[in-house]
């Protein structure tokens, strides 16, 4: 695996391009130096793919009209020169290529690309003791600055709990379109959650369920959920939030070579409604993203198999998945609280797990409605939110 070039911190670290010529080829080369100890040498084939001469990019949509992927592998500078900021405009770089292309360079904009970010908060794992809790009025949700705040607690924390939302049949989509864009599922655009004899589901029983993500079985999972009470007479049935971020560091810190199977065994998850749907996914209980990062888990005691493994690689997935389970039901990691009438708390499905404890429905209804959103409607808002308010 290539060494990726990750920035000490995006923003704060100084940062600038400079020009040299490397001694190994007697060629130019462009050299970005971070604070007073890091240089890396920017690619030919890296910075003639960001380019945004006309002939390269559309000048409405900026897409690029080339595809980089065909230029030759072992693309160089000819030549690299400074031209001066002249008025308003910067400084540039003028950069000439093996290919015969020449054009102007932003460097900021090339100091921004070294950065691979999704221009989103970066998580912040939490434990039961959080505080403040990233608790909102639904009312001045209304108000763009005050959904911008909510998003950026939802981004970092994963989760966020709204108050006073209105609660007729189908509110629910009306809130969750606040948020993002709703995803229909085999349970149609929302879900009904309260107790029925013989149902297909344990969530509509009223035992208690322990902490779990929703439909691991899915492809994709649903990315979030927005879980929302319209009733609640019944003393139990309180809700409860683990962040697997905060979780699955403390497996790691105790046993990363556990961390590693639990992040690369593949797992099957599976849900079968009748003739109406039958769902299978096999992925990994925990998930990395592409730089290798922990993104959240699929977690369903209820419906995973475990691949066939050896008797020894089998006690060893098991130890890891074992210290894990017991680490989601600890107290010291889960916020425990009572949805009431209006409250609906919005949890990102891979990172945050929910679940319920037990209620007796002789004590009286308890209904709540769900629904689930893509991931990437509250993160494109926040960005678009982020130009008028600030990041
Ligand atoms: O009843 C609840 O509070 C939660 C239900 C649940 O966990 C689910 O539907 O997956």
């Amino acid at each position: 695996m290539p060494r990726l070039f990750r920035p000490i911190t995006s923003k704060r670290t100084f940062a600038l391009l400079a020009i040299e010529i490397n001694p190994a080829n007697s060629r130019p080369q462009i050299l970005l130096k971070r604070g007073t100890s890091h240089t890396t040498p920017l690619p030919a084939l890296w910075l003639r793919a960001r380019s945004h001469h006309p002939s390269q990019r559309d000048t409405v949509t900026g897409q690029r009209l080339v595809n980089p992927h065909q230029l030759p592998t072992d693309l160089h500078l000819t030549q690299a020169a400074w031209k001066p900021a002249q008025g308003a405009a910067q400084a540039q770089l003028h950069l000439a290529f093996s290919d015969g292309f020449a054009g102007d360079f932003d460097p900021q904009e090339l100091i921004a690309g070294t950065v691979i970010s999704e221009e989103c908060p970066a998580p912040l794992p939490w434990m039961a003791d959080l505080s403040p809790q990233p608790i909102y009025a639904w009312s001045e949700l209304a108000q763009d600055a005050v959904l911008h705040r909510a998003l950026r607690d939802f981004i970092a924390r994963g989760f966020v709990l709204v108050h006073g939302s209105p609660t007729e049949n189908d509110s629910l989509l009306t809130v969750a379109r606040r948020f993002g864009y709703v995803r229909d599922t085999n349970f149609g655009a929302f879900f009904e959650v309260y107790s029925r004899p013989g149902s297909n589901d344990l969530a509509y029983r009223p035992v208690s369920l322990g902490p779990h993500t929703d439909n691991p079985y899915r492809t994709p999972v649903p990315g979030i959920q927005v879980l929302q009470c319209l009733q609640n007479e019944t003393s139990g049935g309180l809700s409860t939030l683990v962040d697997s971020l905060a979780v699955a560091a403390q497996v790691r810190a105790e046993d990363p070579e556990g961390f590693a199977l639990l992040s690369s065994v593949p797992v099957r998850f599976e849900y079968r409604d009748g003739d109406k749907a039958h769902l299978v996914a096999v992925t990994p209980l925990i998930e990395l993203d592409g730089l290798g990062q922990m993104t959240g888990v699929h977690y369903s005691p209820r419906l995973d198999d475990i691949p066939l493994m050896s008797e020894a690689d089998t006690q060893r997935y098991h130890g890891a998945r074992k210290r894990l389970g017991e680490l989601f039901e600890d107290q010291q990691y889960e916020l425990r609280f009572r949805l009431d009438p209006g409250w609906f708390m919005m949890f990102d499905n891979n990172r945050v797990l929910h679940g319920r404890t037990a209620f007796d429905p002789s004590e009286g209804h308890r209904q709540l409605q769900g629904c689930y959103i893509d991931r990437d409607g509250p993160r494109s808002t926040y960005r678009v939110l982020s130009r008028r308010f600030g990041a």
